[in-house]
């Protein structure tokens, strides 16, 4: 079996990461270009890791015939383009989180790969693939606990860039929680509100961080989420999961405990790339795997546009200040 020769679009902080990840700890794939708007960045890169070529135009890295498979990196505005031109190629695609940035983009994407008759879009959504996450999946499927009725969620970044408003909280931050919700409790969103308490003064005005945030699902069950961006003291995210007979709580980050100097205490992650190291490991050896099979495994697009669509709502609740419906295609009407 040849190796699955990857391109890699957006070479930042993630597009990074995965790079050095393909490289090093991947079996099966071998990293053969990559692609960045910021060149001296990429070609640094590419030389760092090995033979790699830099191909300046994403679209022309995707029909490059050396690439066999593609994980996008960019920033969420240009992966509607970039994932249309991989369903032209009919090349398999790892997208980074969010599949797009609007509902209508993100449901053209989903009908557009429908029309393909092939499942080539896996979108990355790497808690799915996080031991802990995954445990605490198989708990509430197993119904050892009766029915899961409640989900408390917490996400929260040391700081961000000046550049995330308070519309990017929802769509790139609370979005992985929309689909944490989707997954854990294998059902749609109906409703969401997001609430926008006082605001740290660590941000610049009108930046509406910490948010709070409700999602009613369908079958009547709630998860709630506080995202807080600018935490200013670490990577922290964690999932309790209420049930009929008892909870489950992932991410106390209890790995290591230490006793010095009269304190004890344990680690905060700096960010996402050390706390879910070994989520993007599995997902992306996953992705490969059946990529090599012809098939996905993991978050589909569907499953992106919905986050998208959900988050479309998001924003409307935090501008409105009142909880929104959410608009969602009928699964059968679209995908037959
Ligand atoms: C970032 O893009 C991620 O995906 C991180 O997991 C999330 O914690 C962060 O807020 C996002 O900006």
């Amino acid at each position: 079996m040849q190796d699955l020769r990857i391109g890699i679009i957006g070479v930042g902080v993630m597009g990074a990461d995965h790079a050095e990840r393909v490289v090093r700890r991947i079996s099966g794939a071998r990293l053969v270009a990559i692609s960045d708007p910021d060149l001296p960045r990429a070609t640094a890169l590419a030389e760092s890791l090995g033979e790699i070529r830099v191909i300046e135009d994403p679209l022309a890295l995707v029909g490059d015939p050396s690439v066999d498979a593609v994980i996008i990196a960019s920033p969420g505005f240009a992966h509607a383009e970039q994932l249309m031109a991989c369903l032209e190629n009919a090349k398999p695609v790892l997208c980074e989180k969010p599949l797009t940035m609007d509902t209508e983009s993100s449901l053209r994407v989903v009908e557009a790969e429908h029309k393909l008759g092939r499942q080539l879009i896996q979108v990355g959504f790497m808690r799915r693939f996080d031991p802990e996450y995954a445990a605490l999946k198989q708990l509430l499927d197993s119904g050892e606990l009766g029915r899961t009725l409640l989900l408390h969620n917490v996400h929260r970044n040391k700081t961000v860039s000046a550049s995330f408003r308070s519309e990017m909280i929802v769509r790139d931050s609370l979005v992985h929680e929309v689909d944490v919700a989707r997954w854990l409790f294998d059902d749609e969103i109906a409703r969401i509100t997001v609430h926008a308490p006082k605001p740290t003064g660590l941000v610049a005005e009108g930046v509406l961080d910490p948010q709070f945030a409700v999602f009613e699902m369908a079958s009547g069950a709630i998860a709630d989420v506080e995202v807080f961006v600018n935490f200013q003291v670490g990577y922290e995210v964690r999932c309790e999961a209420v049930a009929e007979k008892g909870s489950a709580t992932i991410g106390l980050g209890v790995d290591v405990l230490t006793r010095r100097g009269g304190q004890w205490g344990g680690v905060v992650p700096e960010d996402y790339r050390a706390r879910f190291g070994t989520a993007y490991d599995i997902e992306v050896q996953r992705w490969v795997d059946a990529t090599a099979r012809g098939e996905i495994d993991g978050p589909t697009a569907w499953d992106g546009y919905a986050a998208a669509a959900v988050c479309t709502a998001g924003v409307q609740s935090l501008q409105e200040g009142r909880p929104v419906e959410v608009e969602l295609a009928r699964k059968s009407e679209v995908l037959g």
